[in-house]
Formats: structure tokens, sequence, C-alpha cells
């Protein structure tokens, strides 16, 4: 691939005020860590260092659970409902109001494209919290069973392909329920988890409902096997996931695991093909591909699949793929070395197994990390980019005749997350949705998200769901 050099567009960095080191949020306050271990985090566009920040040790996870034990004890759990909604709401207006600057720290620290982060994982981290804020003195009617009651302390940990986004779908559930919460956001993606802690001071919120703790994995770990954590709550990998749920095996701690995907996008002859092909488009290059519920795996009916390939490839060379803070940007930086990595070596063994590889003529950047939207053609099942999560902007093209055989194909994966239909038929929408294993079924569109609307997994995918009334489910103990 040919690179160019670029500047970053620096006047929108303008609205942060970011320092060079971050310590970690415990009982309200920012903190070192004890060891006083770091680590960097890096623009993954630009490979520059953004800011050095703590890397909590396992006294430091003490800590944590402490302060949020003590804040479930003496504050939390004791006050009404509609005295958390409150301090939910005042949350969500202030992540509308400072908005721009969580884009733009989101996108210098992830690569994603900052047209998305200002469309989508913002404005859906503020409405997470309006909508939860609106449940927090109504559990009573949610339907969760008798006298819902929190569990208490929960632990959560999150992944780097929405830090924000992901870190409201679990702190917004879990403080409306009335359980305090300890986060470790992803180590590649700390920082709007930081600035978050810092709109937890502004609303003043008590100190120890909400505690941040930066690290790796080995935090993550130890914050997850913590004795005194009722509840762990993660999203991230199949593997991680399993570790997990052996961690917390024959233990009092109950669990949600949002974990990976292979999902289908299927499109039938009768569908409206120039929409389809954006959606199929938005299934697999929205955010580099880094989405749980991509539409990795095209199923395309064998009569239209020429046409659609054309039609695909016409429009992928029309993306612009670079600068993630350039508001023009359609595909930005992939988020880490080890993730492009992956994504190259699962691209290097689709082409091993004899499928197509086709990608259209872009120019990337020289420094960061970057991949080119590629297309694989000539795909079959057993593929191992057919069945593996390669996370990235990958699209593996598969075939199908019949509607039987494109359900077949669809639930052949261990996965079972999200799947999308395209076709002209309300009959047959309702029959594939009853048959695709699939938490989330979407018809005539793709990646779609709403507060309101329960997401999760069947199969390895995990098990809970985040969203809706279901979501606050994770959250409550009920009966005896
Ligand atoms: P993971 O490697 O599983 O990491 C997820 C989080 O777990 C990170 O914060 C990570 O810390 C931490 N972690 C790593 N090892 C751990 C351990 N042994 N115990 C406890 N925590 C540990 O996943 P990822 O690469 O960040 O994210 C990509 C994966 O997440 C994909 O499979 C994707 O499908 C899945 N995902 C699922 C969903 C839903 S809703 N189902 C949504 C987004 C992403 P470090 O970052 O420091 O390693």
């Amino acid at each position: 691939m040919p690179t160019f050099e670029y500047a970053p567009a620096p006047e929108s960095r303008a609205v942060l005020d970011l320092a060079s080191s971050y310590g970690l949020f415990i009982n309200g306050e920012f903190t070192p860590s004890t060891g006083g271990a770091s680590f960097k985090t890096v623009s993954p566009a630009t490979e520059e260092v953004l800011a050095e920040v703590s890397e909590a040790s396992e006294a430091d996870v003490e800590a944590a659970v402490a302060a949020a034990r003590t804040a479930y004890t003496r504050v939390w759990s004791r006050m009404s409902g509609a005295d958390r909604g409150k301090y939910l709401f005042r949350i969500a207006r202030i992540l509308q109001e400072r908005a721009r600057e969580f884009a733009v720290l989101e996108s210098l620290d992830n690569g994603k494209p900052i047209r998305e982060s200002r469309d989508v994982d913002i404005p859906l981290a503020a409405a997470h919290f309006f909508y939860h804020a609106g449940w927090a003195d109504k559990l009573d009617w949610a339907g969760l069973g008798a006298d819902p009651q929190p569990y208490g302390v929960v632990g959560q940990v999150i992944p780097w392909n929405f830090p924000l986004l992901m870190l409201s779908w679990k702190i917004a559930p879990a403080l409306a329920t009335g359980n305090t919460v300890v986060l470790k956001p992803a180590e590649t993606t700390p920082l709007t988890a930081l600035l978050f802690a810092e709109v937890c001071q502004q609303a003043d919120l008590p100190p120890g409902v909400v505690n941040i703790i930066t690290g790796a994995g080995a935090t993550g770990q130890a914050l997850v096997g913590h004795g005194d954590v009722d509840k762990v709550a993660f999203t991230g990998s199949t593997a991680v996931g399993k570790a997990i749920a052996r961690t917390i095996a024959g233990t009092r701690k109950k669990a949600t695991l949002e974990l990976g995907g292979k999902a289908a996008n299927i499109v039938f002859d009768d569908a409206p093909l120039d929409q389809a092909v954006e959606g199929i488009v938005n299934g697999i290059f929205f955010n580099q591909g880094h989405v749980c519920c991509a539409g990795s795996r095209l199923l395309v009916q064998e009569s239209v699949a020429e046409e659609v390939q054309e039609r695909l490839k016409a429009r992928l060379s029309t993306l612009r793929v670079g600068d993630p803070l350039d508001k023009n940007t359609d595909v930005g930086a992939i988020n880490s070395r080890a993730q492009l990595d992956k994504i190259t070596e699962l691209a290097a063994v689709g082409e091993a197994e004899g499928a197509q590889r086709w990608s259209p003529e872009c120019e990337l950047p020289s420094k960061g990390f970057w991949f080119a939207p590629t297309v694989f053609t000539g795909v079959s099942q057993t593929h191992r980019i057919a069945q593996e999560e390669i996370f990235g902007p990958v699209l593996s093209v598969l075939t199908f005749r019949t509607p039987g055989e494109a359900v077949a194909k669809a639930n052949n994966t261990p996965y079972g997350l999200s799947a999308g239909i395209w076709t002209d038929k309300g009959s047959r929408i309702l029959w594939m949705a009853d048959q695709l294993k699939a938490g989330v079924v979407w018809a005539n569109t793709f990646n779609k998200f709403d507060p309101t609307s329960p997401f999760g997994g069947y199969k390895e995918s995990g098990y809970g769901r985040e969203g809706g009334r279901h979501g606050l489910q994770g959250y409550v103990r009920t009966g005896a």
C-alpha cells in the first residue's frame, strides 16, 4: 500500500485540557498507584504519547473496592431512587455539555473517526444515563420480580472499542439500581473513563460510588477475583470471558458476560440493493470493524451476488481512510499495534486458505496503525476468516441459494450476538428472526443501538443483557 504523511488537525484538540499524567480515581479523588507503576497511552493514528496513566496494583484494587463498599453501605443503598436518579440526570447533562471534549478525546485515544465519536459514541453514552435516570425511582414497576434489591459492589471490566459508551452501558444501570462500582477500562483507551471521573466530581456524586482503576489484564483479574465484589460485569473477548467465568465459579458472585461475535449480514435478491450495500459498509467498516456485533460475514443470495459485490467495491472506493480528527474521514486507525498484527495475520490466513482478497486503491498514513478496508470473496464456511472474529475492517463474503441455507450458514459459528437481514418481505424477516441464533437481529438496517433495547448474546457471545428493562435485571436480586 502506498503511504502518505499528514498533519493531524490541530485546532480540534484545542478543546482539550490534556494532562501529561493521570492517577486512579478512588473514593472521589485522583490518586497515584501505590507502587508508582504507570503506562503510556498513545494515539494509534500518530503513535504520539498522549499521557502517562497510573497502573493499579492489588492494593489499589483493594482500596477501590473498600471505597465502593463504604459508599454502598453508608450512602448509596440508603438513598431514595428519586435522588439516585437526580445524580444520573446530572451526569447525563454534563456529558452533553462536554460532548465535544469527550468526542475529541475518544478519537485521539481510540483512533475512531470524529464523526462517529461525535454522532454516535458520546450522544449514546449520554442517552444511556438519561434512560437509566428515569428507571431509578421506578424499579418496583420494571417487572424485575418482587422487591428488587442491588447486589452491592459491582466490578466492571470493559474493552477499547467504544470506551465511553461501554462505560455508560456498565455504570448507568448499576447506579440506577443502587449498586456502587469499580470499573477498569482497557489499557489502550483509559482517557475518556478518567474524564468521566471528572464528571462524577462535577456532578457531586458521593465519593466511592464510582471508582475508576486503570491498568492491564492483571488489574482486571484482581478486580474480578476480589472477595468483596458481589457482581462482575464484563465486556471483552470470549477467551477472557471464559477465564472470568472459571475464576468466579463456585463463589457467590453473579456475572454478566458480553463477548465476541461473527455476525451474518444476509442480503436476499429482493432487497433494495443500494440500501443494502450501505448497510454492509456500515456493518463492517463502522469503527474500523472493531465492533462485537459487526456484520463481518456477508451472506448474499447467489442470484445477486455479483451485482452486490460490484456495487460494494465501487462504494468502498469512495471511503476515506485517515486522520480520525478530520470530519471527512470514514475509516480511522486500528486501535493498537497488537490488534493490527492480529488483523494482518488473519487476513494472510484468508489468502492462504484460497479466498480472493481485494482492497480499494488507498494511501495509508506512514505513521500509526492502519489497515485498508478489505473484502474476501470466495470464502467457504470452514475458512478461519468465516469462523474467527477478526475485529477489524475485513469482510468475508459467502453466498447462499435458499432462506434455509442462509439460516444454516448464519448459525454456523460458535457465536450468536447479532445478525442482519435485507429483504422486501416482512414475513421472511419474521421467519428469519425466529430461526437465527442471535441476540439482536436487525432488518433492513445494521448497527442501530438504543438504550431501550436489550443487547447481548447466545452461545459463546456470552450471557445477560444490557440496555432496556432486561438490562436492569443483571443488577438486582429479587425474592429470597
Ligand atoms: P479483552 O482482551 O478480552 O479485554 C477486555 C478487557 O478485559 C480489557 O479491559 C482487558 O484489559 C481486560 N482483561 C484482560 N485480561 C483479563 C483477565 N484475565 N481478567 C480480567 N480482565 C482482563 O478484549 P478486547 O480485545 O479489549 O476487546 C475486544 C473483544 O471484546 C472482542 O472479542 C469483542 O467482540 C468484544 N466486545 C464485545 C462486546 C459485546 S457487547 N458483546 C462489546 C465490545 C467488545 P487490557 O485492555 O488492559 O488487556
